[in-house]
């Protein structure tokens, strides 16, 4: 076999591997809902921006995927994130004038709630004379603030949060957002911070009801998500500036997987995290080199997000530009 004949072979395979996952999931509850809202989103965010450039919008994956081990689901197993890599991201995207939405695992962190408590709501008021309750002192600026910017993100019709829980909601739900975006061409960007499960149980072999304990030791077969980020690529969204994250515990095989993933799924941009070290550094992989970014609290920078988001800013307007030429 040739490779020409091997490549085709190998694009056949990941196809029909897309497709049965896609054809075997639980449809999403409110799939025409969901739709309508994405769709009138873009529409709203296509025409040209208040300064008269072409409209920006990004789409940014946060937080974790399930994936349940009973269709009637008591148990699942999780992927770690926090989701503030997604939520502080967001904010700076809005802030550089991108519209954004916001698929999010539900309950994760929510962009401008990183001043709140932990538990917002039980520790920011209190009551006063009765049935009256008020922002505690010590909280009401920080209140204050996360309620107006989210408030005007969300009223400017430039922040759609939209919540996800398992794999298969997930990539469903990244695929009808990504066919639609695909009409904004080089101005989108998906920013795939999300952390996706690698393996699951297909639908059909699920056990439909709790697996009881009483059978003994358990034994399962996961099968292999089939990887999206080439389809969104190739299919869903092929002039979109495509960022993929790369997450290790291993820092020595780090920066090398996530070339690999750059070449494969001809992202244009792969972050690289350890998790160990995540909030303090990344490094940016392109086909030109590798940028570290760093927090620098000396110098004001707070977040490793605010130097990720303004350099990948300047390199989505290069990538515009040259796409128009
Ligand atoms: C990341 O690497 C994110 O930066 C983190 C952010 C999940 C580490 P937190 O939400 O952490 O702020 O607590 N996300 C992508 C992880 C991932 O699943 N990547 C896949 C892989 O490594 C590629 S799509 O294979």
């Amino acid at each position: 076999m040739d490779l020409g004949n091997k490549l085709e072979g190998t694009r056949a395979t990941i196809e029909t591997e897309i497709e049965s996952f896609f054809s075997s999931a639980p449809p999403l509850n409110n799939s025409l809902d969901f739709s309508e809202q994405v769709d009138k989103f873009i529409r709203r965010n296509s025409v040209a921006s208040g300064n008269g450039g072409p409209s920006r919008v990004v789409c940014v994956t946060s937080g974790g995927t399930t994936v349940p081990l009973e269709q009637r689901c008591v148990r699942y197993i999780d992927n770690f994130s926090s989701g503030h890599r997604g939520a502080a991201s967001t904010e700076y995207f809005l802030k550089a004038g991108y519209a954004v939405i916001f698929l999010y695992r539900r309950g994760t962190c929510q962009p401008y709630c990183s001043s709140l408590p932990d538990d917002p709501l039980l520790e920011c008021f209190e009551l006063t004379d009765e049935p009256n309750i008020q922002v505690r002192q010590e909280h009401s600026e920080a209140v204050k603030r996360a309620i107006s910017e989210n408030h005007a993100a969300v009223v400017e019709g430039l922040l759609l949060k939209l919540p996800f829980t398992t794999i298969f909601e997930y990539l469903q739900m990244l695929r009808m957002i990504a066919i639609p975006m695909s009409n904004l061409g080089p101005n989108a960007i998906f920013y795939l911070a999300a952390a996706v499960s690698d393996f699951y149980v297909p639908w059909q072999s699920m056990a439909e009801h709790k697996i009881q304990s009483a059978s003994g030791p358990l034994n399962m077969q996961l099968a292999q998500v089939p990887k999206m980020l080439s389809v969104l690529r190739r299919d869903w969204a092929p002039m979109a500036f495509c960022i993929s994250f790369k997450l290790e515990t291993d820092s020595k095989i780090l920066l090398e997987k996530a070339g690999v993933a750059l070449k494969k799924y001809k992202m244009n941009m792969v972050v690289a995290n350890e998790l160990s070290s995540r909030k303090e550094e990344v490094v940016i992989v392109t086909s030109d080199g590798q940028i570290p970014v760093r927090r620098n609290k000396a110098a004001g920078v707070d977040d490793v997000e605010n130097p990720l988001i303004q350099l990948i800013v300047e390199r989505h307007s290069a990538h515009i530009e040259s796409s128009n030429l």
